[in-house]
């Protein structure tokens, strides 16, 4: 059981406007008004997954698949061509998909530690806000770690976002030690028998690798006051980045073992598709999913409702 659905088709389909255009119109289009699926047809189809943000791999296997599955069906309708490409793209995005039951999960720890990871601007801060608003609304108790002492205004923005979202925060002073934070904050979820603590981290760039050699450092302190510690290790991904994404994704894997991606700002980006590449690449579930600025934008990731999304206007 998810701990929360909290899907919106409406808001996902409308988010999503431009990545439809930009790869799955286009498909819908090629094949309208054919009378059967030639191989022409899924060569031009096979043209336009490749040149969207999907990558090569995955295009190969839908494309091998929808042949298969054409040769051994009579059926060579529309709907049918269209029906075998959606569904090989559910297949693509549920692969590593875990079914637990989270409530259970994050209940059998005291805390649950989730740490927030991310490049600068990714929509950390803002998905740690949305995040703790929706483990409360399940009936969870949440305490944030402030772990981005670097940036001025950080305390302050995260200091807004518990308020919104009702839920305590711990916090030190600007230049304080990131894993001091990490350290404290668990303690006083421990001492307080808070179900939850979400670390909100400093953006850091990939490439930095001081930056990223603290991360390690805040894993390592983390695990001295909970020896499970992290739970989870979310990578934040900025949906607009497109093929950049696969990269951050690829490095902080290499100093954080990610349990799974969260990718912001899917409304208005046309490169939505890479989420597809991403998990085939990273073999790491993505977990939610950012579709606007407000505290309700955050849904839980679901493959059969994004793709739906993704084919469907109206
Ligand atoms: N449209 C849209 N905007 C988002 C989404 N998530 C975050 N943002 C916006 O992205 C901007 C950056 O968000 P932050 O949460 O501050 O990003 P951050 O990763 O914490 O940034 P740093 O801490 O500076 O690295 C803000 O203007 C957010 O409102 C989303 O899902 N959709
Ligand atoms: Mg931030």
């Amino acid at each position: 059981m998810k701990l929360f659905k909290n899907i919106n088709l409406d808001k996902l389909k409308s988010g999503l406007n431009k990545t439809r255009d930009r790869i799955f119109t286009r498909i819908t289009e090629t094949v309208t008004g054919k009378a059967k699926i030639d191989d022409a047809t899924l060569e031009e189809i096979e043209d336009i997954l490749i040149t969207s943000d999907i990558g090569f791999d995955l295009t190969e296997r839908i494309i091998e698949k929808t042949r298969k599955n054409i040769k051994s069906n009579p059926d060579r309708s529309v709907d049918s061509i269209i029906n075998s490409i959606k569904q090989e793209l559910i297949n693509a995005l549920s692969e590593f998909e875990q079914n637990d039951n989270e409530i259970e999960k994050i209940k059998s720890f005291e805390p649950y530690v989730i740490l927030i990871v991310g490049v600068n601007g990714a929509g950390k801060t803002t998905t740690v806000g949305k995040l703790s608003h929706n483990f409360k609304k399940s009936g969870l108790s949440v305490v944030i770690g402030s772990a981005d002492t670097f940036r001025a205004a950080a305390n302050e923005q995260l200091d807004v976002w518990a308020k919104r979202a009702g839920v305590e925060i711990f916090q030190k002073s600007h230049g304080a030690d990131p894993s001091s934070v990490a350290f404290d904050t668990i303690q006083y979820a421990k001492k307080n028998n808070i179900d939850v603590v979400i670390i909100d981290t400093a953006g850091r760039l990939h490439t930095k690798t001081n930056l990223m050699e603290e991360l390690k450092k805040i894993k390592k302190v983390l695990s001295k006051v909970a020896d499970y510690a992290p739970n989870e290790t979310y990578l934040v991904l900025d949906g607009n980045t497109g093929q950049n994404a696969i990269i951050q994704a690829n490095e902080f894997s290499k100093y954080t073992d990610l349990s799974g991606l969260i990718i912001t700002k899917l409304d208005g980006t046309a490169k939505g598709g890479v989420i597809f590449q991403i998990i085939a690449d990273k073999k790491i579930p993505v977990k939610y999913i950012g579709v606007g600025e407000g505290i309700e934008d955050l849904q839980t990731f679901d493959a059969q409702t994004f793709v739906t999304a993704l084919f469907q206007n109206n």
